[in-house]
């Protein structure tokens, strides 16, 4: 019954379906291809089997905050549903609302992003961002001269995807080593990269380096912006709950043949790094460009998620007890 669901899960894992935005939109998928697969004629049976496949897709990757908040918006389907057709169906409405708004979302981030580049810039970007390369092919597309710089990716080499549909869309495209950020930052007259979580506090959670990246950007005064649908901002943050940051097998770093011979050598593989919000000077979403320290107004105002909430969930002391 769940072939659907642990087929995408498997996906997710061996990163075949990858990147924060691609990720969401697979799991609303299946969580609708599974409500509809589900016999089940009692609703609390029907529920259970929504939340085992629910439960089984968040233990995929930890960091993508898209991931929870697409299996939240959801299964939100099931409520006040008294039948099991009726909770079928809402969960079947709202994943194709979620998988539509989306690709809106991506859509409409490219046009605001766009117009953030200007005729002549060279840009730089890491990592495999749906949205970022959004807002450099639209440029192009208007007519802009633009020129990038794309990153190599280690260890996973997300740089290669990068290049290629860069060289798809006919942009000139410069393939540097990640090390290579810092010597060719003076080149570069902005900096767009994805997300895959923004904190309340306005940092960003994206590809291990990013926070590197940032930093050359600031210390040689290259604006850095942060493309990144309402669905990454990550609400449980509110709560003080910090973003897991996914740590890989160290024989994506190192072959297991080599690392076997240097028993004290422990490899170290974190997927993701964060970048303080006083290195970003915009994020961009489909609901307009904000400074990152705006972050809670996303999260209360379009997530549903406010300091009422939090006071409803915890009471007024807070998740710690604290006042
Ligand atoms: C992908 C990554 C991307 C964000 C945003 O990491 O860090 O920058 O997910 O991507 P991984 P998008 O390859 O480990 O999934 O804009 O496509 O959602």
């Amino acid at each position: 019954m769940l072939m659907i669901v642990s087929e995408t899960a498997d996906k997710i894992k061996s990163m075949e379906i990858r990147g924060a935005g691609r990720i969401a939109r697979a799991v609303a998928e299946a969580l609708r291809d599974h409500a509809l697969a589900v016999p089940a004629r009692d609703p609390d049976v029907f529920r259970q089997e929504m939340e085992r496949a629910a439960a089984m897709l968040l233990a995929t990757r930890p960091t993508a905050v898209s991931l929870p908040n697409a299996v939240h918006v959801v299964m939100a389907g099931l409520d006040h549903a008294k039948t099991a057709e009726d909770a079928r169906a809402g969960v079947v409405r709202r994943a194709d609302d979620f998988i539509r708004s989306s690709q809106h979302a991506v859509e409409q981030i490219a046009q605001f992003g766009a117009s953030h580049i200007r005729d002549g810039d060279t840009i730089l970007t890491h990592c495999n961002s749906e949205v970022a390369l959004g807002c450099i092919i639209e440029a192009h597309r208007q007519g802009k001269e633009i020129e990038v710089f794309a990153t190599e990716v280690r260890p996973r080499n997300q740089g290669l995807i990068t290049i290629r549909t860069l060289n798809d869309a006919g942009i000139k495209t410069n393939f540097i080593v990640d090390s290579a950020v810092r010597s060719f930052i003076h080149d570069i007259d902005l900096v767009i990269v994805g997300a895959d979580a923004v904190t309340v506090n306005g940092a960003v959670v994206n590809k291990i380096g990013t926070a590197q990246v940032a930093h050359s950007a600031r210390e040689a005064r290259v604006n850095m912006i942060v493309a990144a649908e309402t669905y990454k901002f990550a609400p449980r943050t509110i709560l003080g709950e910090l973003i897991r940051i996914e740590e890989r097998a160290g024989s994506e770093v190192l072959p297991d043949e080599i690392a076997r011979t240097l028993p004290h050598v422990t490899v170290r593989n974190p997927a993701f790094d964060v970048t303080p919000a006083g290195y970003i000077d915009l994020i961009v979403t489909e609901k307009g460009a904000i400074p990152p320290q705006m972050a809670y107004v996303i999260i209360r105002d379009y997530l549903g998620w406010g300091i009422d909430e939090f006071h409803l969930a915890f009471g007024p002391a807070g998740p710690n007890g604290d006042e």
